[in-house]
């Protein structure tokens, strides 16, 4: 049991629980993030449906959309995912797990650390990016992965202030609004079918979101240089997204030109790297 850790991760529009030991994940329980409740509900129907794993493990990480201080949680845009200030996830998730070794820390900072020690990373620093609800982001720099509110590029915004942040104009969230006037009710999913069925709306649309992916890889390797940009999420792993963003940056000048890679470990990433973290603190 000592290797074993209980490994969450709360995104915008799934949570995963798993059991992870060293790297693999033996057991896990998929179920949609509710759309409405709180925070405290939604941990506790998670806990009920692993009931079957108590007495597996000790140790316990928790990844999240949004961001951790002090062991409270709390949202930094709430179109991705609405939910109080400063929850008290840390308290919360030892109180229904009864242990006393939690972790808990932003989803795509912990996706970035899985990519890194191993995914995708092979042990080189990175910056992950997962296209998903929003466009979360983790950096890795001399093997040590950045805190806090590093990585956070679905929260850049334009000179206009109504033009919002950037995430609300490439993923999920952004994919179905622009398909509701063409197929009511279409999810990124369905856009993404109706994209390989041939439909130019839907087309017009991956290609609105492959574009803006493209133009925030070309500014993050001028800002930060990384050896490689690997990215997951629903979104970003969506047959023939990661492709389409490479043509995308086509024109560049080889120096300039991003080296993108796919998450290895695919929607596995987040639970484990925060497992490998709440190791490390243990
Ligand atoms: C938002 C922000 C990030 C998160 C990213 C991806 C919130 C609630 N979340 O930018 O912390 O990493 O979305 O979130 O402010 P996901 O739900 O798509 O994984």
């Amino acid at each position: 049991m000592a290797d074993t850790v209980l490994a969450l991760d709360i995104g915008g529009t799934k949570m995963l629980a798993a059991l992870v030991r060293g790297n693999a994940v033996v057991e896990s329980r998929k179920m949609p993030t509710p759309r409405s409740g709180n925070p405290e509900q939604w941990l506790a129907a998670l806990f009920n449906a692993i009931s079957g794993w108590n007495g597996c493990y000790d140790t316990v990480g928790v990844a999240v959309s949004g961001i951790i201080d002090g062991g409270c949680w709390s949202p930094l845009n709430r179109k991705t995912l609405d939910i109080p200030d400063r929850f008290p996830l840390v308290a919360t998730v030892g109180r229904l797990s009864g242990t006393d070794v939690v972790l808990a820390a932003n989803d795509a900072q912990a996706a970035a650390w899985g990519e890194f020690s191993c995914g995708a990373g092979q042990g080189e620093d990175l910056v992950f990016l997962t296209i998903s609800t929003g466009i979360g982001g983790g950096i890795v720099v001399n093997g040590r992965l950045l805190g806090g509110l590093a990585g956070h590029f679905g929260l850049l915004r334009f000179l206009d202030e109504e033009d919002g942040v950037l995430e609300d104009h490439v993923s999920g969230n952004w994919m179905a609004a622009q398909a509701a006037p063409h197929q009511a009710g279409a999810a990124a999913r369905e856009v993404f079918e109706a994209a390989a069925a041939g439909h130019g709306w839907a087309k017009n649309i991956v290609l609105g979101s492959v574009r803006q992916t493209a133009l925030l890889c070309r500014n993050v390797q001028l800002m930060l240089d990384p050896a490689r940009i690997v990215i997951g999420g629903g979104i970003g792993l969506a047959p023939g997204y990661l492709e389409s963003v490479r043509q995308a940056l086509g024109s560049l000048p080889p120096r300039l030109t991003p080296q993108l890679h796919a998450a290895a470990l695919g929607e596995s990433a987040g639970v484990v790297g925060i497992a490998d973290l709440a190791r490390r603190q243990n």
